[in-house]
């Protein structure tokens, strides 16, 4: 890899960077194809929507100049016949001598066969390694996720002081984080499929949980409450700004009155029962999974923050830190429940990173370790 290939295979990173919310349920892929001279001859963005491939939209753009040339691509190219027929067959009929990739494709189906036929048919292979393969699979990791498992990767998401509480005992008027980084925020839920919170929130907060990051989006950002009892009120703003994209999750114990009262708004209500008679959160992220949901972002109050963690769903967390403490017995921890009991007990986290947020405000994101269940 030369300072070169580095340079237009961050270009191709940035294309792919251009599918945030219009590829998912497929991951977000970038290709630039240069020719035997060394000049940029076609690039590709891959959207759901346009059905073609990254590598595909380059290769037609580059026409006959695709031949000894070069492609970029940010994921390696697929070998099967899926929505649209293998990219490795197009890149060998296309007469290309070199194919450079950022990260494998992590879908099963796929994972290291592209790569393994291009080379049998003699082009040149690389990888990219380093910082653009972190890059590159950092990018689709909710595809990865997804691919392997059939369900949306799921982030805890969390504004708190530095000691670590969520909400004052007395008052709860303005934010507990800056405005930049509640715009932060807005770009993480752009990126997300849908997004949950439960009842309590909803009742502190009258949260909307909507995508205002002004950007396009192919899907609606889908909102869900999860709320044992329906006491979600008709005239709460997350209710009012329905618009095909909310899904109340409940469990039996919902009085039919309360039932009818959403089938007359026509607001999808789904029945997750489990034995503590609360909304059963493993059933409902499959439920997720099963309707094309890759990635799911939890913006919760200390009751499901410790729900999900105990239920064991939640795979990230990505928490933003304020320059405050509120101190107290009194004020809501990120997460409540009866937590674990002992030291040795406590859920631990790997892969942390912390970037900087603002001035004097950072934000930590790390994966959940799973625990054997
Ligand atoms: C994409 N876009 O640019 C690349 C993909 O048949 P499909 O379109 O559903 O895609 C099948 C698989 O192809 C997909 O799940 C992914 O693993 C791989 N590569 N997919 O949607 C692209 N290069
Ligand atoms: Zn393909």
């Amino acid at each position: 890899m030369t300072e070169t290939d580095r340079r237009w295979m961050r270009e191709a990173l940035e294309l792919a960077r251009q599918g945030d919310a219009l590829a998912s349920p497929n991951p977000q892929v970038g290709a630039v194809l240069v020719d035997a001279s060394g000049r940029k001859a076609g690039s590709g963005c891959y959207t759901y929507a346009g059905r073609k491939h990254a590598e595909v939209l380059a290769l037609e753009e580059a026409g006959s100049l695709a031949r000894g040339g070069t492609i970029y691509v940010s994921l390696e190219p697929c070998s099967i016949q899926g929505r649209t027929p293998p990219c490795v067959d197009s890149v060998l009929n296309a007469g290309i001598s070199r194919v450079v990739t950022a990260t494998r494709d992590r879908n099963p189906d796929i994972d290291g066969s592209g790569i393994e036929r291009l080379r049998a048919a003699g082009v040149e292979v690389e990888e990219a390694g380093g910082e653009l393969a972190f890059e590159a699979a950092r990018l689709n990791e909710p595809f990865f996720h997804f691919a392997r498992t059939g369900r949306p990767l799921v982030t805890l998401k969390t504004a708190l002081t530095l000691d670590g509480k969520i909400a004052a005992p007395d008052d709860n008027t303005g934010w507990i984080t800056s405005a930049t980084a509640r715009q932060h925020v807005q770009g993480v839920r752009h990126r997300h499929d849908a997004i949950m919170t439960g009842i309590g929130t909803v009742q502190a907060d009258d949260c909307r949980l909507t995508d205002r990051s002004g950007l396009p989006r192919r899907r609606p950002l889908m909102r869900i409450v999860a709320d044992s009892l329906l006491r979600l009120p008709g005239d709460s703003r997350i209710v009012e700004t329905f618009d095909d994209d909310l899904v109340v999750a409940t469990t039996s114990a919902a009085s039919p009155k309360r039932r009818d009262l959403f089938a007359r708004l026509n607001i999808p209500v789904r029945v997750f029962d489990s034995p503590t008679g609360r909304v059963d959160l493993q059933q409902l992220v499959e439920w997720l999974g099963s309707r094309q949901i890759v990635s799911l972002m939890i913006e919760a109050g200390a009751k499901l923050n410790w729900a999900v963690l105990e239920a064991g769903v939640v795979d990230k967390v990505l928490l933003y830190f304020a320059p405050k403490i509120l101190g107290g017995f009194d004020s809501l921890p990120m997460v409540g429940g009866i937590g674990r009991r002992s030291r040795a007990g406590a859920l631990q986290l790997s892969s942390l990173r912390t970037f900087t947020v603002a001035e004097n405000e950072f934000a930590v994101e790390a994966d959940i370790v799973k625990e054997a269940r």
